[in-house]
């Protein structure tokens, strides 16, 4: 039998829960604390509670976040998740997001047809350091760097071996299947491995984040992410619990309508015990401070003219102080700039939604949001399968205990989509691309049913 590359995202990130979970005990506890407020949310809300995506997704729902050090592991990770039938969508820069040294382009990896994303979304943001970026690494310690990485095995062969065959024929057999899937899961395992203290050392001055990539000769995952449907409580469950979490929950401001987008927080990252090599040859224990647990509230997919909206905010934001933040001065911003309810963010093409004829009639000349208003068709969310650059880099951040360095006025590494995908050798897709694919799809089938014509009836077209 078969195990498709669906079965193979599925296990895998059930394996890959189960290991963080030995890994990090506290991910044990936000995944159960926010599995009781999704199951209380239904029974609060009811079907409403499922617009965004059915419980069952919501509770398989995780994202994962894995950091690698050069062009060669970014394209060995792309072959890996390829065998699962997760594709890089977006192109973020975490160099330009954020005032701390955080050196890494990302791009996420995730399914991109609405049948795969419904069977199990799940998705990994995955960041390369830029060693080469002189801002951050001066010649001699960049050089250094990059001879480290360059000389370090991430992927066993036999792991890329099978993932190209699981790319190729679609699937594993049941024997194949299980080894992809154990060296998969093995290759993101905490590595017993002493770390060299002193390059360990030497690179946190820099950036902590370039520590954690470069400063050891394997990988891991760094966070997984569970959803959850109400994220204020969250927070607040958490810190009953005992768990000390960040002060603030990243993206948008809470709203009575739809979210849009994408808020998500952070528990602090916890010491956990490692080996050190210390420059005498002795070995002995210490602990690191990188890994985190992560949670987040999944919203609507925002169209190019909602995500400026966004950014607006974002910018006007900046300009407020804290207190005015705090005193519901954020979500005031929010409500003035973005409405709550889905007829006006489709109405004014702020969101991304797809649409159903009911079978009621329909006027002809109408446009989508008139269809809606007069029930031949409803209208339904899409969900928001990405990231956000502001948000990714406060979650790096709050969780850096140093700034780290940086020196502006060294030459940057140009890098932009285009670098992303020739290093990945495959195509970076684009992720307004793939949202407005799965709405025209729904468009074209409401055409079909309503027997109306786009050349008679152009409001339609959205
Ligand atoms: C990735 C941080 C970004 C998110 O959810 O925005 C991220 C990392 O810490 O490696 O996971
Ligand atoms: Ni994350």
């Amino acid at each position: 039998m078969t195990v498709t590359h669906t079965q193979l995202r599925a296990r895998f990130a059930s394996r890959l829960s189960a290991l963080y979970g030995q890994e990090v005990p506290a991910y044990k506890t936000l995944v159960e604390v926010t599995e009781s407020i999704n199951v209380e949310a239904i029974e609060r809300v009811g079907a409403d509670a499922e617009k965004l995506g059915s419980i069952d997704r919501v509770t398989a729902e995780r994202h994962g976040a894995i950091r690698v050090g050069n062009e060669r592991e970014m394209s060995q990770v792309a072959a890996i998740f390829g065998a699962m039938g997760m594709f890089p969508v977006g192109f973020y820069d975490l160099r330009e997001a954020a005032s701390s040294s955080i050196p890494v382009v990302s791009t996420a990896f995730r399914p991109i047809d609405a049948e795969e994303l419904a069977a199990n979304p799940f998705r990994v943001f995955t960041s390369m350091l830029v060693a080469s970026d002189r801002r951050f690494f001066d010649n001699d310690l960049g050089g250094r760097l990059a001879s480290f990485l360059d000389s370090r095995t991430l992927f066993p062969d036999e792991l890329l071996v099978l993932a190209a065959e699981s790319e190729a024929k679609l699937g594993l057999d049941d024997a194949a299947a299980e080894r992809f899937l154990t060296l998969a899961t093995n290759a993101f395992a905490l590595s017993e491995e002493p770390v060299d203290r002193a390059w360990y050392r030497e690179l946190e001055s820099v950036s902590a984040v370039a520590a954690d990539i470069g400063g050891v000769t394997t990988t891991h995952i760094n966070h997984l992410t569970p959803r959850v449907l109400d994220i204020d409580l969250l927070h607040t469950r958490m810190e009953q619990r005992g768990i000390s979490m960040i002060d603030t929950i990243q993206g948008p401001p809470r709203t009575d309508g739809t979210d849009l987008l994408l808020r998500q927080t952070s528990f602090r990252a916890l010491d956990e015990e490692r080996r050190f090599r210390e420059s005498d040859g002795s070995i002995r224990t210490g602990t690191l401070r990188v890994r985190f647990g992560e949670v987040e509230s999944r919203g609507v997919a925002a169209t190019p003219a909602g995500r400026d909206r966004y950014d607006a905010f974002l910018a006007r934001l900046d300009s407020m102080s804290a207190t005015e933040r705090a005193d519901g001065g954020a979500r005031e911003l929010w409500s003035a700039m973005v409405p709550e309810s889905d007829i006006e963010l489709l109405d004014k093409d702020l969101a991304y939604f797809t649409v159903r004829a009911t079978g009621r009639e329909a006027d002809r000349g109408a446009s989508i949001a008139d269809l809606v208003r007069s029930g031949s068709v409803v209208a339904e969310p899409i969900v928001y399968e990405d990231f956000l650059p502001k948000s990714a880099a406060g979650i790096f951040t709050s969780n850096l205990d140093s700034e780290g360095s940086r020196d502006s006025g060294r030459d940057a590494t140009a890098f932009d989509a285009l670098s992303m995908e020739g290093v990945l050798g495959r195509t970076l897709h684009d992720p307004h691309t793939l949202y407005s694919r799965i709405r025209e799809a729904s468009i074209e089938e409401v055409r079909r049913v309503l027997r109306l014509d786009p050349e008679s009836d152009p409001a339609v077209s959205v």
